[in-house]
């Protein structure tokens, strides 16, 4: 029997995509940095099928290339150009298998929509805290797998935090059952944690046990013109305090970011009448239900009286509140667009780095500087999770320049921003993972015990070199 009816023999006919145009979505990045090849896109409906064909792909010596939603942003999920991997799509594997509203906790299988989750969670009064642009189409695999960030991390912290058990497929194609809704657990090392931002290259995650929190009952959302970025570590510093420990978020952006959202994103209007060179978003959530009526009483009423303190120490120039969840969603609309519209303007390079949240102010001068200095004419795109000192460090390339032009700077302009992260002890890919497009970067910048060591998991773990080859470390 040929390799692909052995396929169809685990899978059946609704778990193989073949025909050519069918295939193209899963071959391709979102940012359409990639375009590989694969033998068949399998989509297995179970995880004894992921397992049934992992054990095929040992004895085929074919690779796999786990997928999920197809939403990340380092090119992990893309089959290289050979045309001799397969890529596995948990896509079908999209149910909810259990919510324990006592234990909040609940299980699901890889394959469920980010959304999907955290509408569950709320139909049960609970919160999924991850929150991210792409929550509509990423998957809970994926998230797990590329230990994703999003708005949330300074409240509740990365998906890492967010799990208490996995099961997954491994490269010899045996299921090890880690489904533990344990809070504690120190029987050994601990195997979950090896897996969880692997990105796919230790083995396939088929369902997780995730915690849950008590849902909000009441929130406010403000967009604040502030005079610098020291002003934002300022206010973010003094706002736990002032919201009782309540912010959930808090997001920087550049005015350049603005103008692109303006420009590319129907819907999208500026909330305050000037133009201000830096903006923060911050959002503060809390279970106390908000008193209404003549003393009103909530979160609104405290973020209006510390961003009007704020005010008269220069910490912030201009301020709205929303007053409704509409006015909050089109606040958090101009946040979340940055990345569809610089897609939409063209050619960008991504930085999505960290440091401490204290050397932000100093950061962003000197990298600004840097990176204007390599390529001069390209535009600094900054923005995103500055309560995390992570910042989407983004070059977009001077107006009407295409790819190749562009990426001939590529290099120089990474170069500038990684060795100054480098110099401030931060992280050169703090949220996004390694994929494909960073593996040079891992080499380069991490130390030689760090990148042994990673090795020697992955030849112990995966010696065929069979799951996702070629992403995160070469071995
Ligand atoms: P995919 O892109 O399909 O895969 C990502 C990696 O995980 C690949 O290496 C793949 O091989 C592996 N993988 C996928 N599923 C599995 C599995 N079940 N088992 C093993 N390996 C698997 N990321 C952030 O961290 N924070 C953000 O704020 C954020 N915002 C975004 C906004 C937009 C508009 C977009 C397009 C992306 C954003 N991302 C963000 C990136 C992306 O959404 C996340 O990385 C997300 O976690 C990827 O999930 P996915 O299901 O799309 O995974
Ligand atoms: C975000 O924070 C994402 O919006 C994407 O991590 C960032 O486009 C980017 O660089
Ligand atoms: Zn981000």
């Amino acid at each position: 029997m040929s390799f692909i009816d052995q396929l169809r023999a685990i899978v059946g006919d609704k778990g193989l995509i073949l025909g050519e145009a069918d295939k193209h979505p899963f071959l391709t990045d979102w940012r359409e940095n990639y375009l590989g090849k694969a033998l068949a896109i399998v989509r297995p409906g179970s995880t004894e099928e992921v397992a049934a064909v992992v054990k095929l792909c040992v004895a085929e010596k074919v690779a796999i290339v786990p997928q999920g939603g197809n939403t990340g942003m380092s090119g992990g999920a893309t089959p290289d150009e050979d045309g001799r991997e397969i890529v596995l799509s948990l896509t079908r594997m999209n149910r909810i298998l259990e919510v324990d509203t006592i234990g909040y906790s609940m299980t699901v299988e890889a394959g469920v929509v980010l959304k999907t989750i955290q509408e569950t969670a709320a139909q049960h009064d609970r919160l999924f805290p991850l929150s991210l642009g792409a929550e509509g189409s990423c998957t809970i695999g994926g998230n797990l797998s590329t230990n994703a960030g999003g708005v949330q991390v300074l409240h509740y912290g990365n998906t890492r935090q967010l799990v208490l058990g996995i099961e997954v497929v491994t490269p010899a194609g045996e299921i090890w059952n880690g489904l533990r809704a344990l809070k504690k657990d120190n029987t050994g090392y601990d195997l979950r944690d090896l897996y969880l931002g692997a990105e796919g290259t230790l083995g396939i995650i088929t369902r997780a046990v995730l915690k849950l929190w008590p849902k909000p009952k009441d929130n406010a959302t403000s967009w604040s013109a502030i005079p610098s970025p020291q002003a934002a570590v300022e206010l973010l510093s003094g706002a736990y305090a002032a919201s009782e420990d309540n912010v959930t978020s808090c997001e920087l952006m550049g005015r350049q970011g603005i103008d692109l959202v303006l420009q590319h994103i129907p819907g999208t209007s500026d909330p305050l009448s000037e133009k201000h060179e830096w903006y923060v978003l911050m959002e503060w959530s809390s279970t106390r239900a908000r008193r209404e009526g003549g003393n009103a009483e909530g979160l609104r009423e405290k973020m209006e009286a510390y961003l009007g303190e704020a005010m008269e120490k220069g910490l912030v120039l201009d301020a709205v509140i929303a007053q409704t969840d509409a006015q909050s969603k089109a606040l958090w609309a101009l946040r979340e667009n940055h990345t569809e519209a610089s897609k939409r303007e063209g050619p960008s390079i991504k930085h999505d780095i960290s440091v401490a949240v204290s050397k932000i102010p100093d950061f962003i001068p000197e990298g600004t500087a840097a990176m204007t200095a390599a390529l001069p004419g390209c535009r600094p795109l900054i923005f995103g999770h500055v309560g995390d000192g992570n910042l989407h460090f983004n070059c977009q390339a001077p107006a009407g320049w295409d790819k190749p032009r562009f990426m001939a700077h590529g290099e120089a302009i990474s170069g500038s921003i990684y060795d100054l992260v480098v110099a401030y002890g931060g992280s050169i890919s703090a949220e996004h993972g390694i994929g494909r497009i960073k593996v040079e970067e891992l080499t380069h910048y991490r130390s030689q015990i760090e990148l042994d060591t990673m090795r020697t998991l992955k030849r112990a773990l995966d010696p065929q070199n069979i799951m996702n080859p070629g992403k995160v470390i070469r071995v």
